[in-house]
């Protein structure tokens, strides 16, 4: 939906008040921008079906769908397009909000012609400018064996997203001899995307993060029939899925079983691109979900995850497991992030457990929970545990 090299910048202008759509229109120029009016969000979201604009200006207060909530729907699909929202009464939290949601700028009533058009140039530049790093992302990556072009990776990812299939491993507690929880894997039949990982990057450059994902939580939903009683599910998560949202929508297929699911956020994905990610989490727990460290141990050096976290779970990564069994160093370190995380309240799942030498070696460092090989390969059905 990209326009012709050239052509006017696309400007949406939302607000209930004609006269005001009217003046901002006039004060852009029509020899200079495509102007397009809407009189609320939920007008502005079905023209942004069918139209792609370089701009959103939108007042915040209108009756049915506000700007706030037209901004949260903008960035459901379109992580660049620059909103800048209007509001007769600024108060600090809108703002605050407002800026959380990725609004570009917020303006106060009255707003000046001059003032306007300034920012709405601005905000031109700025599209132009994410744009162009996306479309070099997409270079870059089709260095790397991915096909250059739009087009192609589309094709792949949709794909990939029809072919999307689950695989199921228990996370056992030697105590209660039993699975205590089923982690997902998403795995898919696209070949070239069989890997989550490779299916979330191309799905990042496509800016289809939010699509990705919430496909695999509609299958993660799905399992819940199969899903024993007792047993919770845990679900990995990308970090892009904290920054547009999608996760947290009225309608997400994953959230009426929010609280037995624990969310998996791996040590090796940088957190610090995620805006406010604090309050993301907050808006995450709220719902019921759990979170969980995943690969503690093979990540960044330091404790800021974890802090930035505060997870409910932590899992050790498999890396710390190989050769528990024979290395005393090994153990200790084991030990010692076990008995912190009881301290603190933290349950340790340990992974990647693949012999009989190795389960030993875990439990006697005083981790009941354990994940691997050993209990259960994933597979696509929900199968019990050796134990
Ligand atoms: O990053 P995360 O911990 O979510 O990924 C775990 C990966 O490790 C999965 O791809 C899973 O198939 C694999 N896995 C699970 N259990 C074992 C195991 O016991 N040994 C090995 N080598 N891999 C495992
Ligand atoms: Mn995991």
């Amino acid at each position: 939906m990209e326009g012709a090299p050239g052509a006017l910048p696309r400007v949406l202008l939302v607000d209930d008040e004609a006269a005001v759509v009217d003046f901002y229109a006039t004060a852009l120029g029509a020899d200079r921008f495509a102007v397009s009016t809407a009189f609320d969000g939920a007008e502005a979201a079905a023209l942004m079906r069918t139209h792609a604009f370089d701009v959103i200006v939108s007042d915040v207060a209108m009756p049915g769908m506000d700007g706030l909530a037209l901004l949260r729907k903008v960035r459901e699909t379109d992580l660049d397009v620059p909103v800048i929202l209007v509001t007769g009464g600024p108060t600090l939290d809108a703002a605050t909000e407002a800026m959380e949601y990725g609004a570009l700028r917020y303006l106060a009533k009255p707003v000046q012609a001059t003032e306007l058009k300034r920012m709405v140039e601005f905000a031109v530049d700025i599209h132009r400018m994410a744009r162009a790093k996306r479309e070099a992302l997409t270079l870059i990556s089709g260095a790397g064996g991915l096909p250059g072009d739009r087009a192609g990776l589309e094709a792949r990812l949709q794909r990939s997203l029809d072919a999307i299939w689950l695989a199921y491993q228990p996370v056992v507690s030697w105590s209660r001899k039993r699975a205590i929880a089923y982690e997902v894997f998403a795995r898919s039949g696209e070949p070239m995307l069989a890997h989550p990982q490779e299916l979330f990057e191309t799905a990042l450059l496509l800016g289809r993060v939010g699509e990705v994902s919430r496909a695999v939580r509609a299958k993660a939903a799905a399992s819940f029939d199969k899903l024993p009683a007792d047993a919770d599910l845990f679900v990995n998560i990308h970090p892009s899925e904290l920054k547009d949202r999608a996760l947290l929508a009225d309608d997400d297929p994953l959230l009426p079983y929010a609280k037995r699911v624990v969310l998996e956020i791996s040590e090796r994905e940088s957190l610090h691109l995620i805006p406010d990610l604090r309050a993301q989490l907050r808006a995450v727990r709220e719902r019921g979900y759990r979170i969980a460290l995943d690969d503690l141990g093979v990540g960044h050096a330091g404790l800021q995850t974890f802090i930035v976290l505060e997870p409910d779970v932590v899992k050790l990564d498999i890396a710390l497991v190989e050769g528990i069994d024979v290395e005393e160093v090994r153990r200790n370190v084991v030990n010692s992030i076990v008995e912190l995380c009881h301290k603190l309240e933290v349950h340790v799942v340990t992974e990647g457990v693949e012999t009989a030498a190795q389960c030993n070696a875990v439990l006697s460092t005083g981790c009941d929970l354990l994940q691997g090989y050993f209990f259960g390969r994933p597979a696509n059905v929900i199968l019990q545990p050796k134990l």
